[in-house]
């Protein structure tokens, strides 16, 4: 069986696209967000290598009364579901957590490295592996005060010496085997170091392109692999096209043609 970053590479080079749709509509009323969230799915559906749902979708829908209905859309189209739940918890409970996604369909989970290996995420990395899922892992975020966490400096456990918090993590990610880090467009600088660190080895996600002010050419050029867009396409007044317009932008880049 594909592995998850097997998978997703699979998607986006047959459909010559990077761009994974952050499907976060949040809506008064239950009935429309399900309806409009399965119909911008549909209509952009040839333009994205996966979908992301966050849990603004998750919470009000219920995991088994509506998100699961949008994942179960996806994969009829053919597109991989993330589901980014951030998970940062005890090993048992992130497990647990990890689990009820995996049940529901998802094919990998985002996590956060600052809880650990042991006994934090080494049970979610057990368990993506047992069931070909897959595991991302925050390496530095898009907002400002992602500084105040993942910029911060450290001790590097190996030399004792002083090092950026996310350096940190992009290393454990190799040795955890994660099959993508999340980086934010807004810090092109910071893709480009974790790509140094990991020498492709393991892909780049970038959100933050469009409302948050990152940029998809920037991101590229640094060594992001994908990129998560969700309000410059959900929100705009045609989605179908403002998707084909980002995948068209990317495509020149990542795929050189
Ligand atoms: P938007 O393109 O509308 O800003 O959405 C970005 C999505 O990516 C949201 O679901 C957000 O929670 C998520 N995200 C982010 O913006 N920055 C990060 O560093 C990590 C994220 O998961």
């Amino acid at each position: 069986m594909r592995s998850f970053k097997q998978t997703i590479e699979a998607q986006s080079q047959e459909k010559k696209t990077d761009i994974i749709l952050a499907l976060d509509l949040f809506l008064p009323d239950k009935k429309t967000q399900l309806e409009r969230s399965m119909a911008i799915l549909e209509s952009v559906h040839d333009n994205i290598c996966a979908v992301k749902l966050n849990r603004q979708t998750v919470l009000p829908l219920g995991l088994h009364l509506g998100a699961d209905k949008i994942v179960a859309q996806a994969h009829r189209l053919d597109v991989p579901a993330i589901m980014d739940a951030k998970i940062n918890d005890v090993g048992q409970t992130n497990a647990a957590i990890a689990t009820c996604y995996f049940d529901a369909g998802f094919d990998a989970v985002i996590a956060s490295p600052f809880v650990g290996w042991d006994d934090g995420l080494q049970p979610v990395f057990e368990l993506a592996k047992a069931r070909s899922k897959g595991v991302l892992v925050l390496c530095y975020m898009s907002h400002k005060g992602s500084v105040e966490g993942y910029g911060q400096t450290v001790l590097d456990p190996k030399t004792g010496k002083p090092k950026a918090q996310y350096e940190v993590f992009a290393e454990r990610a190799l040795n955890w085997g994660a099959d993508g880090l999340i980086a934010g467009a807004t810090y092109p600088e910071k893709i480009f170091k974790i790509y140094e660190i990991v020498e492709g080895e393991i892909p780049i996600y970038s959100p933050g392109i469009g409302v948050q002010g990152g940029d998809v050419e920037l991101a590229i050029e640094a060594g992001a692999r994908y990129l998560i867009i969700g309000r410059s396409i959900y929100s705009a007044e045609d989605p179908r096209k403002a998707s084909k317009t980002f995948q068209e932008r990317a495509r020149k880049l990542i795929f050189k043609d």
